[in-house]
């Protein structure tokens, strides 16, 4: 379906007029990670998914946004200045073209507050950083739909980006998305643990973007997706309503890996699976078996994240001593 209005009439449309800014503002956004995945688009140029999602923001873990006016664009993005045939420098002044009077120029200084090697995607809090820091320096104040949606238009997951906790995106059915933004469910359970196992922090050979195409175009069990997330996103949010932990654990891991079988079922196949992936999904079904309750998901990457209870960390490190330990519930 393709929407009758573009992206750049849609913004000046929604945003207040006022463009004078001030010297200076810097704003920070969580990464998150989906629990029921967002794959696949109804609409491209808008970023409108084929299905909602649910995620949990991923608390200090994120990116702190600095943007000031200046003469040229420029982007600094954990102290190393990147150069505009850049793609990461292309995509994020496009976004930002969307915001800004033509002909304003943003100095930007992006710092993830865990190193990219962790291999977890930073563009969701990338973008969603700054929506929040281009809100500050003109002195608008966006409700969180209208921050949500915009955040969507740099990247469709950092749409989740701009609130903590539990967040659950709505598909929408509109052409131009204004009813296709992400809210809050509940915030994050104190005692829930994100372990991420960093299988490879190289850059993926497929993007999501295109993985996510290619899969819908050729993939044949792609057409059950929709019905997997009709019967696991509700599940999943009554699992974080009423504290579940295992149904949240079990619904997760579930999703996750039909996601990865619709990819895998594409042609040419999208498998990000290396052989530690495998690997690791075998020792978290062990782990379980000896009645530790440990749930895998995985991201458009060979990297597995581990959903566990705090009380489980020091028994998962015995297996996996190089995981990571993030606290969703923790402030920055
Ligand atoms: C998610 N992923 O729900 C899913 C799971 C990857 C696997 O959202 O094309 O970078 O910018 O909307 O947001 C990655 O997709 O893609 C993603 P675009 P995005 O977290």
């Amino acid at each position: 379906m393709s929407s009758a209005i573009s992206p750049a009439a849609w913004v000046a449309a929604h945003l207040p007029a006022s463009r004078s800014p001030r010297d200076a503002a810097e704003a920070y956004a969580p990464a998150n990670i989906a629990l029921c995945k967002y794959w696949g688009k109804r609409e491209e140029s808008f970023k409108l998914p084929l299905t909602g999602s649910l995620s949990i923001s991923m608390g200090a873990l994120g990116t702190r946004m600095r943007i000031a006016p200046a003469a040229a664009d420029s982007l600094r993005i954990n102290g190393a200045d990147l150069s505009p045939r850049d793609k990461a420098f292309q995509r994020l002044f496009a976004f930002l073209d969307l915001l800004r009077p033509a002909g304003q120029a943003f100095c930007v200084d992006s710092t993830n507050t865990l190193p990219m090697a962790a291999g977890l995607a930073s563009s969701a809090s990338a973008f969603a950083a700054a929506v929040l820091a281009v809100e500050k320096l003109y002195g608008w104040v966006l409700d969180g739909p209208t921050r949500s949606r915009l955040a969507r238009l740099g990247s469709g997951s950092a749409c989740r980006s701009v609130y903590e906790g539990f967040v659950e995106w709505h598909a929408g059915i509109e052409p131009d998305g204004g009813d296709s933004f992400a809210e809050p469910v509940a915030p994050a359970w104190p005692e829930l643990r994100v372990g991420v196992l960093t299988v490879s922090a190289a850059p993926k050979a497929v993007g999501s973007s295109e993985g996510m195409k290619r899969t819908a175009d050729t993939s044949r069990l792609y057409r059950a997706w929709p019905e997997q997330v009709a019967r696991d996103l509700p599940k999943i949010r009554r699992a974080v309503l009423e504290h579940d932990f295992d149904t949240l654990g079990a619904t997760a891991e579930q999703n996750a890996l039909a996601m990865h079988a619709t990819m895998i079922a594409a042609w040419p196949p999208v498998l990000y699976w290396q052989p530690e992936t495998v690997a690791a999904l075998h020792q978290v079904h062990a782990l379980r078996a000896g009645g530790i309750s440990v749930y895998a998901t995985l991201d458009a990457g060979p990297n597995v994240k581990l959903l566990h209870p705090a009380g489980d960390t020091p028994a998962l490190l015995e297996t996996f001593p190089a995981m990571r330990v993030i606290d969703p519930s923790a402030a920055l």
